[in-house]
């Protein structure tokens, strides 16, 4: 792939200081104080993406309440503080469906602190504890391994974070890795249709946000990122609440040579992580989330909700598209 550059045009003044190879760009004879700084965008590695969800997918199911849970979720701080200015984690109870309750932990790296312009990075790291769209009915109680649906997101995003650290970006970059997401009412189940049942982190964290005074420009979440040959559709609510970061994620796809993967075509409204972030904080966020029509669950990737679930359902081609392309967005942003 090659590099990918943004091209800033900058006052002369401004620019003074600036170490990312300013150059000089003849701009008419009134136009004396005009460089253009280049920035390189970073090169994702889906290699390294792909050996993060691996290494998750190796502690098994990572359902709330279970020691596999604990484990991976001292993984996750002690990865993504390596390469985070700072680690939190936010510690929470919530009650799932059948009243189950859930020992939960948002996970939040942040990268330059301090920095007033942010933009905010999310996907659940929580497995589903049960198999329930699977073929076979003798599954449905089998929990999975969650390669995708969990581990695809999480591992993007620790390659962001592992790239942020080795060149830092003009802004400001908090990566939460949501707990409690996949816990919802199984298929048939009679609280299907009704309450809060998804998403149980994210809901927690936007009514209690780590810093009070937490604000980001946009918020971007990866949701079963990871399968081969994903595409990406424009998700009803992401369309609703912020149609312009959409916009801007898909242009900038389209503009690297993504536009076979990220259509420009609405489908579907997902009760996920972003709808807390858009309706409780007001924070713009959109969901990049692989949803397919044509898939035996008439909705979302082939192996959803199954058994395969499983490290042979990644592809690197898809975890490229989305990295390099969110990789893209954020180091451009200013
Ligand atoms: C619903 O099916 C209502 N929400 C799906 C959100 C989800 C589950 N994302 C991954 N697993
Ligand atoms: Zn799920």
């Amino acid at each position: 792939m090659n590099r990918l550059f943004l091209y800033v045009i900058l006052a002369l003044s401004l620019s003074m200081g600036s170490c990312n190879q300013p150059l000089n760009k003849s701009t008419g004879p009134n136009e004396k104080a005009t460089t253009v700084e280049r920035i390189q965008v970073p090169d994702f590695n889906a290699d390294s993406a792909y050996r993060y969800i691996e290494e998750q997918v190796d502690f098994g199911p990572r359902i709330p309440n279970t020691p596999e849970h604990l484990a991976a979720a001292t993984y996750l701080v002690n990865k993504l503080g390596s390469f985070a200015d700072t680690v939190v984690v936010q510690e929470f109870k919530a009650r799932a469906y059948d009243g189950t309750i859930l020992n939960g932990k948002n996970i939040i790296g942040s990268f330059k602190p301090g920095h007033k312009s942010r933009v905010l990075l999310c996907a659940h790291w929580d497995t589903r504890p049960f198999a329930d769209h699977d073929p076979n009915p003798e599954n449905h109680l089998v929990p999975i391994d969650g390669a995708n649906d969990g581990g695809s997101g999480v591992g993007v995003l620790l390659e962001i974070a592992r790239q942020l650290e080795l060149q830092s970006p003009q802004i400001g970059i908090d990566i939460i890795f949501f707990d409690a997401e996949d816990y919802g009412p199984p298929q048939d189940h009679q609280k299907r249709g009704s309450g809060n049942w998804w998403a149980l982190g994210s809901q927690y964290w936007a009514k209690n946000t780590h810093d009070p005074d937490y604000f980001a420009k946009y918020a971007i979440l990866l949701d079963m990122v990871g399968a081969h040959d994903a595409r990406f559709y424009m998700e009803g609510y992401s369309q609703m609440y912020a149609p312009g970061i959409l916009k801007k994620v898909w242009n900038t796809a389209h503009r690297i040579g993504f536009q076979d993967y990220f259509i420009f075509e609405q489908k579907g409204y997902i009760d996920d992580d972003h709808k807390p972030i858009n309706e409780i904080l007001k924070i713009p966020a959109i969901d990049i989330i692989h949803m397919d029509d044509a898939s035996s669950n008439g909705s979302f990737f082939e192996h959803w909700h199954t058994i395969h679930d499983t490290m042979d359902a990644i592809g690197k081609g898809s975890l490229k598209v989305v990295g390099q392309t969110v990789l893209t967005v954020i180091y451009e942003e200013r």
